[in-house]
């Protein structure tokens, strides 16, 4: 599929590629990134096109189109997206964008529609992407057939929807969803409903987004509604660990082994890293209180306590799944320094609103740990943007998982660089 027809132009970005290839080619890998990577808009639109447009990137659940007919739209960069239920459970993803004149086609953020009739002059699609209807003046050689919706990369894994723009094959995905498939299965992800979410703007490019939450250095500092409930580290070989924490986990994990959900430590390359980690001792959930934020706990599970199940997926998610609920969370870059981060909070479907649960109260911990983490980012890309800023080094012992992340955002943009920029060697 051809989908961007621009070649009478020249690739202004080819220079800009050459010189972040080059970048990060002589970085020291435990030291931040040179400025442009947070600061420059053609390293931004560079991100766009190697990452965001080639990567698998998490878009929303399968629970937000619950039967046929209901979709859920996003924004990649420039490029509108919508995800639509079609016959025999099948999740579509294809470009929101009509093939008329090139009109957005869905306009709400969720909906349910029997077709998806554009807004401008009515053209209207199957929930496949075919075209059914082009008004009735198109002439007779018109082929409704060349006409269809664009299709993108979409993979259903353990309740999580992904997509894929890249035009041609899209990276390996099948172990990544083989494991989520087994880690969720508990959970019941199709049955499943958003009690609330948020969307909140940071003035911070999302790789700081990315790296601040990749981290737990600044916690203690920053969030104490957050340490009612979370252990600053999450493996029993992180330097931090103690004894105590040792025994906790070995008791959690009996307890978790009886209910058979899984709970190892599982990394699939550098993008993803699953595993379930206790809670602190006596707590259950990320509430105020410690307790469970839904009276209804998820899917087939019999006991509250199942500490965190911790899901990264670079280079836009991190997740967290308890007994009672779950939270995800999506980044979407917006510009060089705009970053839009989107946290649902998820309970069983027929918890019922005001008796089994309160939103506001679900809501509590995070809200104030995003608001928290907002400021950090903000700050921190308020520094990076003066003349003063250079890379500093990243503590081995409390910040390996933004080293990790680094890691793989350049070894992904240099790869990527090179497939598309031919005299780069
Ligand atoms: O996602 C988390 O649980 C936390 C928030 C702060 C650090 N990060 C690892
Ligand atoms: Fe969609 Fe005209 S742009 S029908
Ligand atoms: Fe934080």
């Amino acid at each position: 599929m051809q989908l961007i027809n621009h070649e009478r132009l020249e690739d202004p970005l080819g220079e800009t590629k050459k010189a972040c290839a080059q970048m990060l080619n002589e970085r020291d890998p435990s030291f931040t990134l040179p400025q442009p990577f947070y600061k420059d808009e053609r390293v931004f639109a560079v991100d766009m096109q190697e990452i965001f447009s080639k990567e698998w990137l998490f878009a929303g659940m399968t629970c937000e189109v619950p039967k046929k007919g209901n979709y859920l739209t996003l924004t990649v960069g420039e490029n509108p997206i919508v995800l639509v239920r079609g016959d025999k459970d099948a999740i579509h993803g294809f470009y929101n964008v009509c093939r008329h004149r090139g009109s957005k086609l869905c306009l709400q953020e969720r909906g349910k529609a029997a077709k998806l009739v554009c807004p401008y002059h009515q053209w209207t699609y199957e929930l496949d992407g075919r075209l059914l209807f082009a008004g009735s003046d198109m002439g007779e050689d018109f082929d409704m057939n060349a006409y269809g919706l664009k299709p993108i990369h979409v993979r259903v894994a353990g309740g999580f929807i992904f997509v894929c723009l890249s035009e041609g094959e899209a990276p390996s995905f099948d172990e990544f969803a083989e494991t989520l498939d087994h880690y969720l299965e508990p959970y019941d992800m199709e049955n499943t409903k958003i009690a609330v979410e948020s969307n909140i703007v940071e003035d911070a490019n999302w790789k700081l987004v990315i790296e601040n939450n990749r981290e737990c250095y600044h916690c203690n500092g920053s969030h104490p509604e957050l340490l009612n409930s979370l252990i600053e580290f999450d493996d029993t070989d992180d330097p931090r660990a103690t004894d105590d924490y040792k025994a906790l986990v070995a008791r959690k994990q009996a307890d978790w082994s009886a209910e058979s959900v899984p709970f190892e430590l599982k990394r699939i390359g550098r993008r993803n890293r699953l595993t379930r980690t206790p809670l602190l001792n006596g707590v259950v959930s990320m509430t105020m209180d410690g307790k469970p934020g839904s009276k209804k706990l998820m899917g087939r599970l019999q006991s509250p306590d199942m500490g965190s199940l911790r899901i990264l997926h670079l280079p836009n998610s991190w997740n967290h799944f308890m007994g009672d609920h779950a939270i995800v969370f999506r980044v979407l870059p917006l510009s060089a320094q705009k970053t839009l981060v989107t946290t649902k909070w998820l309970v069983h479907k027929d918890a019922v609103e005001g008796e089994d649960y309160n939103p506001d109260e679900l809501r509590r911990v995070w809200d104030a740990t995003n608001d928290q983490d907002r400021k950090l980012a903000e700050e921190n890309q308020r520094g990076i943007n003066s003349q003063a800023y250079q890379p500093g080094p990243y503590s081995k012992t409390y910040e390996f998982g933004v080293i990790d992340f680094l890691a793989w955002y350049s070894e992904q943009m240099i790869d990527n660089i090179e497939g598309d920029v031919p005299d780069l060697k």
